[in-house]
């Protein structure tokens, strides 16, 4: 029995800037059984990190205790990385020649490092614990390891039963006070928690109820049922993750998104009244809150560089951001772009090439539907 651990997780946590944390056990929760199907449906894509396996063949993050057979408990940190700025389903509408770069992307520092920086500061503290004598045990033996996105798990569903929040049906972890503006951090840790300070209260009850603005406000149909999204829809995933050709048929549906996708987030209503953070890193850099759609679709290499430096935006590459903006100049219905897309069916970016000469047919179209409603 260990008097107060997570009361004194939960007080390092704070102490390194986190809004929430909780702790969790490493267990077989029935929402990770969703996950082999999620895999075998092919859900996820071209993530092919998704679906590694281990040496006997189990899926890496559908089985942690086979991962990191030492690892009893799970510490889930979330912090708020929600700005002023208004959200897209408010500023899009009036902003035809702009774009959308998700909220979460905006940020100064990218927040796998932000994130990870301060879970190594519990890491620190924790391991600290017994040599300032403040701690009834030795912690020579405990074992941590900290992650952001990248371990073997699901981060939300620890999330869930470390009672950050419950997992609503746009699929992301909603915190009744703060709504889903959250980035999650995981330490597994070889601490034994016991089953009454694990699970006080726990997990955090859904409250979606008969809610299902985000399965409709979705562009893409992404969210094919409650709780589970298609990845292949999934505007996020197309403007992040996918490499190459986006397929045509879901072009159109991507309106003005460049990078990420926040609309099944902004019609939550448990996000109308989330707190900003006060997280200096997490503040928008210039220029990225509904950027000139040409600026991005005429970049060059090292205003790429310059510009998204430290910054997630990073992942989509200059030619797959290129790619976003052009179809976005497509679906601005704006006809100031026609001069823009049709050299850049020209452009030396044979995939740019190819998606300005789909744009430029959707823009005419566009257009000459807005001249016969005239
Ligand atoms: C791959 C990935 C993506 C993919 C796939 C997203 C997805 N929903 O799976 C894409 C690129 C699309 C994506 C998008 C986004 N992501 Co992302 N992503 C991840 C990553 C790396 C893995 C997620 C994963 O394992 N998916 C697998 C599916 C199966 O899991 P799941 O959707 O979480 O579903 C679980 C439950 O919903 C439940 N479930 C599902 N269906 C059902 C049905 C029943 C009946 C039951 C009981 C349970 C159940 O079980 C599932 C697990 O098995 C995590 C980090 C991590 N390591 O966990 C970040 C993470 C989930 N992403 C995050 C963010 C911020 C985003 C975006 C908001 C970014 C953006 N603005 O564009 C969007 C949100 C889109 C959305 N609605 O999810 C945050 C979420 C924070 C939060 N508050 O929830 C995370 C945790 C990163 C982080 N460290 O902060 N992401
Ligand atoms: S992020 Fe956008 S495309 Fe993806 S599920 Fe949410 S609303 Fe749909
Ligand atoms: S929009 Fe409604 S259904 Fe969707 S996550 Fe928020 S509360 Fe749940």
């Amino acid at each position: 029995m260990l008097p107060d651990l997570s009361t004194r997780i939960q007080q390092c946590a704070r102490d390194a800037g986190f809004d929430l944390c909780g702790i969790a056990p490493v267990r077989d929760f029935a929402e990770l059984r969703v996950f082999p199907q999620w895999i075998a449906d092919g859900k996820h894509g071209e993530m092919k990190y998704m679906a590694a396996r281990d040496d006997a063949g189990e899926l890496k993050r559908a089985a942690l205790s086979r991962v990191a057979p030492w690892a009893r408990s799970v510490i889930v940190c979330a912090i708020n990385y929600n700005t002023a700025h208004p959200y897209s389903t408010k500023a899009q509408p009036e902003n035809a020649s702009q774009g959308w770069i998700s909220r979460y992307a905006w940020a100064k520092e990218d927040y796998h490092d932000a994130v990870l920086r301060r879970l190594k500061q519990i890491e620190d503290e924790l391991r600290g614990f017994s040599d300032t004598g403040n701690w009834p045990l030795a912690t020579g033996d405990w074992q941590f390891r900290s992650y952001v996105d990248t371990g073997p798990l699901v981060e939300r569903v620890y999330a869930k039963y470390a009672g950050v929040g419950w997992i609503g049906k746009n699929t992301c972890i909603i915190n009744q006070q703060m709504g889903s503006w959250l980035f999650l951090g995981v330490i597994l840790t070889s601490l034994n928690l016991t089953e009454d300070q694990l699970t006080a209260n726990l997990p955090a009850p859904d409250r979606c109820g008969t809610c299902t603005r985000c399965i409709v406000a979705c562009p893409t149909q992404a969210i094919v049922a409650p709780g589970e999204l298609d990845s292949r829809l999934c505007i996020s995933y197309l403007t992040i993750e996918k490499r190459g050709e986006i397929p045509n048929e879901l072009r159109a549906g991507m309106g003005r998104h460049v990078f990420g996708c926040d609309i099944c987030q902004d019609v939550c209503p448990w996000n109308r009244r989330a707190p900003v953070t006060s997280v200096a890193e997490f503040e928008a850099r210039e220029g990225l809150v509904n950027p000139a759609l040409d600026w991005l679709a005429e970049m060059q290499p090292e205003e790429f560089r310059e510009v998204f430096r430290g910054s997630p935006v990073r992942r989509a590459k200059l030619s797959g951001l290129r790619r976003n903006a052009v179809i976005a100049m497509g679906n601005s219905g704006d006809k100031k772009f026609l001069p823009t897309l049709k050299e850049l069916c020209e452009d030396a970016d044979p995939m740019v090439a190819e998606h300005a000469r789909w744009a430029l047919g959707r823009l005419e179209l566009v257009l000459s539907s807005a001249r016969i409603a005239r």
